[in-house]
C-alpha cells in the first residue's frame, strides 16, 4: 500500500498498525454504502424542509468511520448508539433507505418501519428481538441494535449492561447448556459496540460508564464521533484538554492494571478506522477488554440537524476544512490511489446510488401515503355523506371542503372533521350520526394501538396473567426476621434459575446492608451476587443491557432516595423501551430497593410521585411486608416486564411467619388487599404506612368508628378491578394517606379513584389526602413525627370526617 505525498499523516498510534488485506469487491461495495448514505442524508433533510417531515438529523460526515465499525459486527453482537448512526446501519444490513425515509415520515406500521413504528424521530435506530407474541428470537443468530434514545449520553449505561452480559455467560458455568442462554450467547463471546458524539462525552452518565466498563472489563467498543461541536458549542467548552482521548489518558489500561483502550483516529482515513476497529474488536472478543475510539476530524456536512445551519457558528476557514476532510472524498481519493476503483467507476456508482435513494425515498413516501389513504377516503365519504343529510348545516359544508382540499392530509386532519361534525348532528337520529360514532371507536382502537400499545407486555408473559398463590403456613412455621423471608425467597431463585443475578453497592460480599443476600455469593459464587461500585446509572444499565440479552437481572438500589441518580436510565431508556421499539425490545428487569421510613433528609425519603410519573412502563411495586414483597419477586419473575419493588426500610427487623412455600407465593399486581374491613371510612395506603394505619384504626375502633383499611400494593398498575370503588360504595368516605409530599402520591391515587374509576358517586364526604409535609423528612424520631404522616395525623383525619357527619357524636378536638 502506498501513501501519497499530499494525503495527511494517519493518527494512528504505532499499536494500531496491524495487517488488514482490502479486497476490490469489499472497497467497492464499502464506497457505495457510503456514496448512498451520503444522499440519503443530502434528500432526507430536503424532505423536512419541503415540510414532508417535521424534523430531520443526518449521518453525514461519519460514513467511513462507520464502514470500519460495520466490518467486524458480527451475529450476536449489540449496537448501542445514536442519531449519527445510519450508515453502521445500512452497512451491517439492519436498515434499508426505505425504512430509513419511512422513520423519517412516522410511518406507524412496523413492517414499513421496524426500529419504532413511527414513534421515534428519524434516526433512531432497533433491531427487533422479540416476535410479534413477545417470545424472544434467536438473537445469536441476528444482528442487534439497542433501541435508542434521544438523550445525550443515554445509549452508555445501557451499553455497558450489554456488554456485562457477554462476561456473565462466559463465567457463569451454568450456563454453558442452558437453552435460553443458547438464544443469547456463544460463551460470551459477543461484542458490544457503541458510539457517542464528542460534545456528549461532558455528560456524567458518560465518564460513569467509562470506568465502570474499565472496571468491569468487559467487551465494549465505544466510538466518539468527535466533529468538533455539539450543536453550535465547540470542545473547548466540553472537554478538558479539548480532546475526550486525551482527558481519559487516565484510563489507558497498562499492565498489570484494569482500563480500557484507548485509540485516536481520523474519521477520513478509512485504512487506519478499518486496522483501529480490528484490533479494538480482537482485544474485546478474546480478552473482555473494552476500547474506546476516539474518531477525530469528522466533518457534519449539513450541520448539526435542520433546525438550524451551521454557517452560523462555524467560521470559513472551518468550512472551507470540512470540504477538504469530508470523508467521503478523502476515501475515494484513497481508493483510486491505491487502484481499487477508478474516477469514472466512481461516478457511475454516483448516479446508480442517487437513482437508487430517490427510488426507496418515494417508495417510503407512496407507501406512507397509503397508510393514510383508507381513513381519508372513509372520513370524506362520512363527510359527503353528512352534507347531504343535513343539507342546510354550514358548519359540516365548511369541514368537508377543509378535509377535501388538505394537501397531504395525515390521519389527524380526517378524524379531527368527523369529530367535529358530530357536535353538529347531536340534536338528530340520522344514520349518519350512528356511523360516524362508529367509526370514531374503531379509530380511536386502531389509534391506540398505532401511538398507545406496549407501554407494558402484551404478550402471554405479561406480569398482569401471573395468578397469586398466597403463603402457605403450617402449625410449626416460624416467625422470623423479615430480612430471613427475602433471603429465603432470593436463595430459591439463585438455586432454580441460572439466567437470575444480582448486583449493587454491598449486596455481594456482606449480603446487602440489610442482609437479604447474606451467604448467598459464599453459596452461588461471585458472578452470581455482585458487588458494584456507587454508580446507580451504571448498575441501572447493567441490570438494563443484560435484561436485553435474556438474562434475569436483580439490581439494586441501595435505599430509594438515590434513586434519582439512576433517573435518566430508568425513565429516558427501560420505562419507554417497549413502547419506543412499540413491542419490538424488551427488558424484564427487576429493581429492588428500600424505602419510605427511616431517619433524615436523604434516608428516608418516599418520592413515589416522581417515580409513577416518570417511570410509566414500569410496574411500581411497594409491599407492606416481606412476605408480600417476595410474592411480588416471584410474579415478576415469572412476567417478561421490569418492575421496581420498594421495601419497607423498617420491616427487616420486624418478625414475620416464614410460608411453606416461600418459591412459589406469588402477589399479584394491581390487586389492593383489604387488611381490615370496616364501615365508616375507607382508608387507602400503602408500604410502611400500613402499619401507622392499622394502629390508627385500632383506636378509632376504641371510639366507635369502623375504618376499612386498604393496602394497595401496587401503584402501577393501580386497582385494576375497583376494590377500592367497592369500599367507597360501603363506606360513603375515603381518605387517601402516604409518606409522599402533598398532592403526590395521595394525588395519583386519588385521581386513580375518583376520577379514573368514578367513586365520585358513593361519597358523602369530601375525600381527605393525608400526606408528608412538603419538605423532605428532619433527623429522628421527633423529625420523623413532624415531617411524615403519623397515626394521630390518621385518627384525627377519620375523625374530622366523622364529625361532620355525627357532630353531637364526635364533636370537635381542638
Ligand atoms: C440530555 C440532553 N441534553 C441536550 C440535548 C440536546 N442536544 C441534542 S444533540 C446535542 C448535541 C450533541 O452533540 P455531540 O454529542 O457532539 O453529537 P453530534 O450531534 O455532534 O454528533 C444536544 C445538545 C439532548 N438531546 N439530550
Ligand atoms: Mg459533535
Amino acid at each position: 500500500m502506498t501513501r501519497s505525498k499530499n494525503r495527511p499523516k494517519s493518527k494512528m498510534t504505532k499499536k494500531q498498525i496491524s495487517e488488514y488485506t482490502f479486497s476490490k469487491e469489499e472497497v467497492v461495495n464499502d464506497l457505495r454504502i457510503a456514496i448512498e448514505s451520503r444522499h440519503a442524508s443530502l434528500i432526507g433533510r430536503k424532505e423536512v424542509f419541503m415540510g414532508k417531515a417535521k424534523f430531520g438529523i443526518f449521518g453525514d460526515g461519519k460514513e467511513v468511520a462507520q464502514l470500519a465499525m460495520a466490518k467486524f459486527f458480527k451475529e450476536g453482537d449489540f449496537r448501542s448508539g445514536y442519531y449519527r448512526d445510519q450508515t453502521f446501519m445500512f452497512a451491517i444490513d439492519q436498515l434499508t433507505i426505505q425504512e430509513f425515509y419511512a422513520q423519517l415520515y412516522a410511518h406507524t406500521d412496523i413492517e414499513a418501519e421496524p426500529s419504532s413504528g413511527g414513534r421515534c424521530m428519524n434516526s433512531h435506530f432497533s433491531t427487533r428481538s422479540i416476535n410479534a407474541d413477545g417470545t424472544w428470537k434467536d438473537l445469536i443468530n441476528q444482528k442487534n441494535s439497542s433501541a435508542d434514545v434521544s438523550t445525550t449520553s443515554g445509549q452508555m449505561p445501557r451499553m455497558v449492561g450489554l456488554a456485562y452480559a457477554s462476561k456473565l455467560y462466559r463465567n457463569n458455568p451454568e450456563l454453558f447448556d442452558n437453552e435460553t442462554a443458547k438464544k443469547f450467547t456463544n460463551k460470551g463471546n459477543e461484542v458490544t459496540f457503541g458510539s457517542i458524539g464528542n460534545a456528549s462525552c461532558a455528560e456524567g452518565a458518560f465518564f460513569e460508564s467509562i470506568n465502570a466498563a474499565g472496571v468491569l472489563q468487559i467487551p465494549m467498543v465505544c466510538a466518539v464521533w468527535d466533529d468538533g461541536y455539539g450543536i453550535s458549542v465547540p470542545n473547548e467548552y466540553q472537554m478538558s484538554k479539548n480532546s475526550v482521548s486525551e482527558a481519559l489518558k487516565g484510563f489507558q489500561r497498562t499492565k498489570g492494571s484494569n482500563g480500557l483502550e484507548v485509540f485516536t483516529v481520523d474519521g477520513w482515513d478509512y485504512p487506519a478506522l478499518v486496522k483501529t476497529y480490528k484490533q479494538a474488536v480482537d482485544i474485546a472478543r478474546k480478552e473482555h477488554v473494552p476500547s474506546l475510539i476516539h474518531v477525530v476530524n469528522v466533518t457534519q456536512p449539513q450541520g448539526h440537524s435542520t433546525s438550524g445551519s451551521h454557517e452560523r457558528y462555524k467560521s470559513k476557514e472551518r468550512l472551507e476544512w470540512e470540504l477538504e476532510y469530508d470523508c467521503l472524498k478523502k476515501m475515494k481519493e484513497w481508493a483510486i490511489e491505491e487502484g481499487f476503483i477508478s474516477e469514472g467507476e466512481i461516478e457511475v456508482i454516483e448516479k446508480e446510488s442517487l437513482e437508487k435513494v430517490k427510488r426507496e425515498r418515494k417508495a417510503a413516501w407512496d407507501s406512507f401515503k397509503a397508510s393514510m389513504t383508507k381513513e381519508y377516503d372513509e372520513a370524506m365519504e362520512l363527510m359527503n355523506r353528512a352534507v347531504s343529510s343535513l343539507p342546510e348545516n354550514n358548519e359540516i359544508l365548511r369541514l368537508a371542503k377543509e378535509l377535501k382540499k388538505t394537501i397531504n392530509p395525515i390521519r389527524k386532519d380526517a378524524i379531527s372533521v368527523v369529530r367535529k361534525s358530530l357536535r353538529e348532528l347531536r340534536n338528530t337520529n340520522l344514520p349518519i350520526k350512528t356511523d360516524m360514532q362508529e367509526w370514531v371507536k374503531k379509530e380511536r382502537r386502531e389509534n391506540y394501538e398505532r401511538y398507545s400499545s406496549h407501554l407494558y407486555s402484551e404478550s402471554s408473559a405479561a406480569a398482569k396473567h401471573v395468578k397469586e398463590v398466597l403463603p402457605i403456613y403450617n402449625a410449626n412455621s416460624p416467625m422470623v426476621d423479615g430480612r430471613e423471608i427475602m433471603q429465603a425467597c432470593f436463595d430459591k431463585m439463585f438455586e432454580q434459575n441460572p439466567l437470575v443475578f444480582a448486583i449493587g453497592e454491598d449486596v455481594g460480599k456482606i449480603g446487602d446492608v440489610n442482609q437479604a443476600f447474606a451467604d448467598l455469593q459464599d453459596k452461588y459464587g461471585e458472578i452470581r451476587i455482585t458487588d458494584t461500585g456507587i454508580r446507580e446509572t451504571t448498575i441501572l444499565g447493567q441490570g438494563i443491557g443484560a435484561a436485553l440479552r435474556g438474562l434475569r437481572p436483580i439490581i439494586e438500589i441501595q435505599y430509594l432516595d438515590y434513586i434519582y441518580y439512576a433517573i435518566t436510565a430508568l425513565t429516558d431508556d427501560l420505562a419507554c423501551l417497549e413502547y419506543r421499539t412499540k413491542g419490538g425490545q424488551k427488558a424484564p428487569l427487576i429493581i429492588r430497593t428500600r424505602g419510605h421510613r427511616l431517619e433524615g433528609v436523604w434516608h428516608s425519603g418516599s418520592p413515589m410521585a416522581a417515580l409513577i410519573h416518570s417511570m410509566r412502563g414500569i410496574n411500581i411495586l411497594v409491599p407492606r411486608n416481606m412476605t408480600r414483597a417476595a410474592g411480588f419477586y416471584n410474579t415478576m419473575l415469572k412476567s417478561d416486564e421490569p418492575a421496581l419493588i420498594v421495601e419497607c426500610l423498617n420491616g427487616y427487623r420486624l418478625k414475620e411467619k416464614m410460608p411453606e412455600n416461600i418459591d412459589e407465593v406469588c402477589t399479584p399486581l394491581g390487586i389492593p388487599e383489604i387488611i381490615k374491613e370496616g364501615e365508616d371510612v375507607t382508608i387507602v395506603t400503602y408500604g410502611s404506612m400500613c402499619r401507622i394505619v392499622m394502629e390508627a384504626a385500632d383506636q378509632l375502633a376504641k371510639i366507635g368508628i369502623s375504618a376499612e383499611v386498604i393496602d394497595v400494593q401496587s401503584l402501577l398498575p393501580f386497582d385494576t378491578t375497583g376494590i377500592i370503588k367497592a369500599s367507597i360504595q360501603k363506606t360513603n368516605r375515603v381518605i387517601f394517606a402516604d409518606e409522599d409530599m402533598p398532592g403526590g402520591g395521595t394525588g395519583y391515587m386519588m385521581q386513580q379513584v375518583i376520577d379514573e374509576h368514578k367513586a365520585y358517586e358513593f361519597l358523602d364526604s369530601s375525600p381527605v389526602c393525608v400526606s408528608a409535609m412538603p419538605h423532605r423528612p428532619a433527623y429522628a424520631s421527633d423529625g420523623d413525627y413532624f415531617s411524615k404522616p403519623n397515626t394521630e395525623d390518621i385518627f384525627e383525619a377519620a375523625y374530622e370526617i366523622m364529625s361532620e357527619v355525627k357532630p353531637n357524636e364526635y364533636p370537635e378536638l381542638y
